[in-house]
């Protein structure tokens, strides 16, 4: 490399006074409750490192392999706890690695604060071709996340990176992005003591339009309740209103969890889906309608809809006929309030059609095999509270039809992305943000090869997780549908490593398991390991059954 090298700080611990870019954002990151920074360092970022590495006490930097896993690993951590992940990466090449990993952050409304660097603050725009330099860097975060800026006077650091927590944490949340460039990472920054800034405070449930959706849901013969991301802190008032309406509450992937499984009134998009012609009021709770819209698409003639939502673009993608703008809790709780003032006790609702819905769909889940045996043997080893990592994957898909949830976030899913290779690094940042807690990661062979070589990450820092890899020799998925809609397939059919031994180099107890009891044999064994676990499942090519009649009735 011929690029100089950027002058060092001094050894002793900076003060607000003479404190460099890279010390302010570090005594940034400290003063919001940062405790982990998911980073891979790179030159124009060396002054943020060096500050971290003298902040250590306080905030540990885990590097793992590829910058896709630093944003990865922070999504992991963000999903797991509802706090900011925070990662690090190299401008250009090394946030375009990050991007996928934006980008599902950003579809899950996830609280990701990506740092990153630029090219010297005096070439930045010049297209003079400096290291990793990039047309308009800015313009790419900014689709990337929900709000992103560049530091353009270090002394601005504190602002915004307030500035930044506050975007991530008001409102609909999302991911944000620093840029900050080269020299001004090592360069002194005047006044550059921490500044918080609190959320901003959701908008108060408007008494009008919640009275309106009481009266709605007053009238209503067969309600029910669609929940999504948007409502995972709600559950408390999410399981109190569906007691008071009798409604069933349909939960797809992120949703899964936010009323217990184990509830008579819960639904998968399955069982939801036998109680949707005769439903007559939907209240939509913190979600986007893609079910409705893009899976079920029809609507039962006279439908109504009330629609819970914290983001007004929401009312105008999808309008609603009562339309509450605020926190899902609040607004929930207060409908609930409400109903229990306006109505002479519960309602009585579709209690026994949604236990009957229940129990079609669990028959026709357990059609999908050998998928939800596997699925099956994952929940009885996983520990109550532990975490599951999907994929796009055969098991992946299943598990949004067929694994139980007992509470919100502990289903972990790339949303409507759909992002293929996500899963495995996505678990490695679970797993860091809890450390007490089991965490499998279930994958398709070719998902897994996206990002396997964090393997050495998970050894290296000794994260427990347990992978699940199901090893049929293709991107089942897209050969089944390639052979459904062309009657021939390309690109979908794999040659793989002999994973075993792959993990096995690693330093990963590696095991091949050919039964749903081997497999949960062998992941309560991996629970208690102190690092990772890697379990390899032969499946036979194109065995598995198709899920997706249950997921898009009528196909794609
Ligand atoms: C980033 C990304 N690239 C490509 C795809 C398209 N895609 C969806 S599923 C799939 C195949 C998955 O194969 P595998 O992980 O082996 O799981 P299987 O379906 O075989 O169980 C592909 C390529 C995607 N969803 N995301």
């Amino acid at each position: 490399m011929t690029d100089p090298s950027p002058s060092l700080p001094p050894a002793s611990d900076p003060t607000p006074a003479s404190m460099t870019g890279g010390e302010a954002l570090v005594a940034g990151l400290a003063a919001h409750g940062v405790d982990t920074v998911f980073g891979l360092p790179g030159v124009q970022t060396y002054g943020l490192f060096d500050a971290l590495k003298r902040a250590e006490d306080r905030i540990r930097v885990i590097c793992p392999r590829h910058e896709q896993t630093c944003a990865y690993m922070a999504l992991g951590y963000a999903v797991s706890t509802g706090r900011p992940g925070v990662c690090s990466v190299v401008p250009g090449p090394g946030l375009m690695n990050a991007a996928a990993g934006l980008l599902t952050a950003f579809g899950l409304n996830a609280p990701v604060l990506c740092l990153t660097g630029e090219v010297p603050s005096a070439w930045i725009g010049r297209g003079r071709g400096h290291l990793h330099e990039m047309a308009d860097q800015l313009a790419v975060l900014r689709q990337l996340t929900k709000w992103s800026a560049l530091i353009e006077e270090p002394g601005r650091t504190p602002v915004l990176l307030a500035r930044a927590f506050q975007e991530m944490l008001s409102g609909r949340q999302g991911p944000v992005g620093l840029e900050m460039p080269w020299d001004h990472f090592t360069k002194k920054v005047p006044g550059a003591a921490p500044l918080v800034l609190a959320p901003l405070a959701p908008p108060a449930p408007d008494p009008a339009a919640v009275a309106e959706a009481a009266r709605l849901l007053g009238r209503a013969r067969a309600p029910m309740i669609m929940v999504g991301g948007g409502a995972l802190a709600a559950s408390r008032e999410v399981s109190a209103l569906a007691e008071q309406l009798g409604a069933p509450v349909v939960a797809f992937r992120v949703g899964l969890g936010i009323l217990s499984s184990e509830h008579e009134l819960s639904q998968t998009i399955a069982s939801g889906r036998e109680l949707w012609a005769d439903t007559d009021v939907l209240v939509a709770i913190g979600t986007r309608l893609e079910i409705p819209d893009f899976r079920w698409r029809s609507k039962p003639p006279g439908l109504k809809t009330i629609r819970i939502d914290i983001d007004p673009r929401e009312f105008e993608r999808v309008p609603a006929d009562v339309a509450v703008l605020a926190d899902a809790a609040d607004a929930t709780a207060a409908l609930v309030a409400r109903l229990e003032r306006d109505s002479p006790g519960p309602h009585p609702g579709r209690r026994a059609a949604a236990r009957a819905a229940r129990a079609a769909a669990a028959a026709a889940v357990g059609r999908l095999q050998p998928q939800i045996d596997y699925v099956r043997a994952i929940r009885a080893a996983l520990p109550r509270d532990g975490f599951f990592v999907d994929e796009m994957c055969q098991a992946g898909y299943t598990a949004w039809l067929g694994f139980d949830v007992y509470e919100p976030r502990r289903f972990v899913t790339s949303g409507y992305q759909g992002t293929l290779g996500y899963g495995f690094p996505t678990a490695l940042g679970v797993k860091v943000a809890h450390p007490d807690r089991a965490v499998v990661s279930v994958t398709g062979d070719g998902g897994f090869l996206f990002a396997c070589a964090e393997l050495a990450t998970a050894a290296q820092y000794g994260i427990a997780v347990a992978v699940v890899v199901f090893d049929n020799s293709a991107f089942g998925n897209v050969r089944r549908d390639q052979q459904r809609a062309f009657g021939r397939v390309i690109g979908s059919d794999l040659k793989n490593p002999d994973f075993v031994r792959l993990g096995e180099s690693f330093g990963v107890p590696s095991r091949r398991v050919g039964t749903p009891a081997a497999l949960e044999q062998e992941l309560k064994v991996a629970f208690g390991r102190s690092g990772p676990t890697l379990l390899v499942v032969p499946v036979e090519r194109d065995a598995e059954a198709s899920p997706w009649e249950l997921i898009i009735p009528g196909g794609r």
